[in-house]
């Protein structure tokens, strides 16, 4: 193709002659190989090493301008950091991909296939660990100091096999041959204390203090991950933690013959930093997450207090210099943990420490739905970290004797209701209260979700401080989510408006003044086809299923969850099929339903509707009855990779949680970006899309967030709807035959209990016949293929907004107060 693409302008360009050089050289002194020898992952790996030699010179300038300016910077603290691959992303952002491409073609390499040598950094659930991966992205872009902190799991999210239609988890090693972009830091090792018990002893000038003798230490390792901004200039740093047992190892158990038990105290510690949580229900009360949490929190802390300690003597300015940014509650123990280090060990005060934390500490919720809302046994966090029970206690009793009391006298009922410790036969730690107590600021992720976290979740807490409250949309950055991973449509808009777009997403708008232009829509439309017939083949290759790349291609990708509901999806595409088969001329567009969605292990009614999805596609793409017009996909093991090739081929993007659930979502936002429609609820996120793209082009239907609470409180009675739509009851009754899994009736009725006697939590069944109307009009439009480009090309140009560098910009602007730092 020879139109331009948008390329980072820097410093560090290497030729292709360099580039070839450069690679060569390493595959030799760095892997040991040559030319003749080498296997893909090492080409990999040495295109990684060649890249690196850029990268680690501007780390190392980045980190040089900070300490010199000493700057304030934020810290970003999530257990979760989902990054996906880094080649691509990184050569966009040196602004070398292109030189990379051509080196390693003359070498006889075709990039594509080296690059899919790349395990993908899973290190997340799904929508709140890619949002940190793309804030830090964001940060690093707009030259802000900033260090994000985490864990260093052995093991990511788990990767998904599907065996008879079924979810079946098998363990994800995205490391077990070495991770070309990771340096570890053994400078930089702390020491973590846990368990034990706390001693009160009174020094010489008669004054109490609290000494906490811990039961055990592992040690934290640090592994930085370079994460380069657009146009290199910054290179911030992912600093993740790996848990190790303690140095002061017992020889004397050793050399005693017990070597047997001293590699289990290594495993165990070992353990802490073994696996990331696939959001699980059930997994309240695990030991082991509170101490991962704890863990991460305490090595990061340290980290910060000892880089502030290099230019100051004592706490005056820390909350000057750093802010630290809580990634939802998972990180809350970091509060009674600065507590601590600045009474116990740094000898402040407790007004002095208190007022340093509650200047420090910043926390963005990214959830509403109570089972999400983490809570923590009283008597875990007594066995653990008995000191911070201690500190959670004191900052509750301040809190209620001082603040609740002056504003509701009297009031026990309400001190019952806003206690950081919830009584019950299990006393209970809410960690989202100590976050909201001790926060200046308390944000949520889309407009409407922050209105409701105002609202419904902390009415109180925002009658106590409104000024505290914010709203920060989400946002995504392009770098990744349109430069990177659609290379046709980013060179079409270089072409356009130029190669700042990357930067500014804004830009792209003017690409609205040509929605109707016969000659633009025409070059979209074969960039989306092109895309189309791209992951067709993925599909093929995957499912072994033939999808027509003109049918319409309509995506629903996410963590599988009711309230996301995709059963509501599936009974559409029941009802859908069952039309075909009672009139085979039918009159609808050709349509491809695609799915990827991981089910937490635990989560059985998801599990089952994977199970559904696969049995219905079976069924379905196999029935020649209907010729082919509709087709089902379940593609295996989603991912941020395999995203990175649905956003681009999609032409309708499914968003259809029950409003008032979706606290924004983010993968609404890259599908609009590579045009397609929105299908969605008044949820989260959709409805500043629906905003800024204009209502006449997405699709919204469904009850909104009032409706939806007040047929709730009405008694919802899903009933009603069964018996009121005979469509919606025939393919709730079709889940109890053996239609899709012959001879084993049943087994999809799990779906259909949780619907009918289950209560329908989500309002699947309210929600249906409103959400089968959009799709005809969805089928409709397409039919009109100027309309549809033209409604296309309109969201694509229209949701300069999502760019997270806007978000980071709102952080900065209403919660960090950060300055930019330019690196020589
Ligand atoms: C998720 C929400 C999404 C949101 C992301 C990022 C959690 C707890 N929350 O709607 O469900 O887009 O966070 O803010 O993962």
């Amino acid at each position: 193709m020879a139109a331009k693409k948008a390329t980072a302008k820097n410093a560090l360009a290497l030729s292709k002659e360099q580039f070839k050089d450069s690679i060569v050289k390493h595959l030799r002194s760095t892997l040991g190989t040559d030319e003749a020898r080498a296997n893909n992952q090492a080409w990999w790996k040495a295109t990684c090493s060649a890249v690196n030699e850029l990268v680690f010179d501007r780390l190392t300038e980045t980190s040089k301008a900070n300490a010199e300016n000493d700057s304030r910077a934020v810290h970003y603290l999530s257990l979760e950091f989902l990054m996906g691959r880094l080649t691509v992303n990184n050569l966009h952002n040196v602004g070398v991909f292109d030189a990379a491409r051509d080196a390693l073609t003359d070498l006889g390499k075709d990039i594509n296939d080296i690059c899919d040598e790349e395990p993908d950094m899973a290190l997340g659930n799904g929508g709140l660990g890619r949002l940190a991966a793309c804030f830090i992205d964001s940060l690093a872009t707009l030259n802000y100091p900033a260090v994000g902190y985490g864990i260093h799991y052995e093991h990511g999210l788990f990767r998904q096999e599907i065996q008879g239609g079924r979810q079946i988890e098998r363990p994800d090693s995205w490391r077990e041959y070495g991770n070309p972009w990771e340096i570890c830091r053994p400078e930089s090792i702390q020491e973590v204390p846990l368990y034990g018990y706390v001693e009160t002893v009174f020094g010489e000038d008669g004054k109490m203090r609290k000494v906490w003798h811990a039961g055990r230490q592992i040690k934290g390792v640090p592994w930085d991950i370079p994460v380069v901004g657009y146009e290199a200039k910054t290179v911030n740093v992912l600093r993740l933690w790996e848990s190790k047992a303690a140095d002061f190892f017992d020889w004397d158990v050793f050399n005693a013959g017990g070597y047997v038990d001293s590699q289990a105290e290594k495993s165990q510690a070992e353990a802490v930093s073994k696996v990331l949580y696939p959001n699980d229900e059930s997994e309240q009360g695990k030991e082991l997450r509170l101490i991962q949490q704890y863990f991460f929190c305490a090595c990061s802390l340290k980290d910060i207090i000892r880089r502030y300690k290099r230019n100051h003597t004592d706490f005056s300015q820390f909350s000057k210099q750093a802010v630290i940014q809580l990634n939802d509650t998972h990180p809350t123990v970091a509060i009674p943990e600065l507590m601590r280090i600045l009474i116990d060990e740094e000898g402040l005060v407790w007004d002095d420490a208190w007022k340093i934390c509650s200047e420090t500490f910043a926390y963005t919720n990214h959830t509403l739905l109570p089972e999400a809302l983490e809570k923590w046994a009283v008597y875990l966090f007594e066995k653990v970290l008995p000191r911070h029970l201690e500190i959670i206690y004191e900052i509750n009793r301040r809190f209620l004797e001082d603040e609740v009391e002056a504003k509701w006298p009297g009031n026990d009922e309400m001190k019952r209701h806003l206690s950081i410790i919830e009584e019950g036969e299990t006393r209970m730690v809410r960690m989202a209260f100590l976050c909201v107590v001790t926060c200046f600021k308390t944000n949520g992720v889309a407009a409407m979700h922050s209105e409701l976290v105002k609202q419904d979740l902390f009415p109180e807490f925002c009658e106590l401080w409104p000024e505290r409250f914010e709203n920060v949309t989400n946002g995504v950055t392009p770098r990744r989510w349109l430069l990177a991973c659609n290379e046709e449509l980013a060179s079409m808009y270089t072409d356009l408006v130029g190669d700042q777009w990357p930067r500014d997403l804004t830009l792209l708008s003017k690409a609205n003044e040509f929605a109707d232009d016969a000659k633009f829509q025409k070059k979209f439309m074969d960039i989306k086809h092109t895309k189309k017939v791209q992951l067709a083949k993925v599909i093929k290759d995957l499912c072994d299923v033939e999808v027509d790349p003109n049918a319409i291609f309509d995506i629903q990708i996410k963590r599988l969850h009711e309230y996301k509901r995709q059963h509501l999806n599936v009974l559409h595409i029941l009802a859908l099929y069952r039309r075909l088969l009672e009139n085979p001329n039918y009159e609808m567009n050709k349509r491809v339903f695609i799915f990827g969605a991981k089910a937490a292990p635990g989560y059985k009614l998801a599990k089952d509707i994977i199970y559904a999805i696969n049995k219905i596609a079976d069924k379905v793409n196999n029935d020649e009855r209907i010729q082919g017009k509709l087709k089902v996909v379940f593609l295996p093991n989603y991912r941020v990779t395999l995203a990175e090739k649905l956003f681009p081929a999609a032409d309708v993007s499914e968003q259809i949680s029950t409003a008032g659930y979706e606290a924004s979502g983010t993968g609404n936002m890259k599908f609009a970006l590579n045009g397609a429609l929105t299908l969605g609820t008044l949820d989260g996120a959709n409805v500043e899309i629906a905003e800024e793209v204009g209502d006449e082009n997405v699709f919204i239907f469904g009850l909104n967030c009032d409706e939806v609470k007040a047929l709730k409180a009405a008694g919802y009675n899903p009933w009603d709807y069964y018996y009121g739509n005979p469509e919606l009851k025939a393919v709730l009754d079709w889940l109890e035959t053996d239609y899709f899994t012959p001879g084993a009736p049943g087994e999809l009725a799990s779906i259909k209990q949780s619907l009918l006697e289950g209560g329908d939590p989500y309002l699947c069944l309210a929600d249906f016949a409103s959400y089968s109307e959009a799709h005809i009009a969805v089928d409709k439009m397409y039919s009109d293929k100027k309309g549809w480009a033209r409604k296309a090309i309109i969201n694509s140009a229209s949701v300069g907004k999502f760019n997270s560098d806007r978000s980071i910009e709102d952080y900065v602007d209403r919660i960090w107060h950060l300055e930019k730092v330019m690196p020589n």
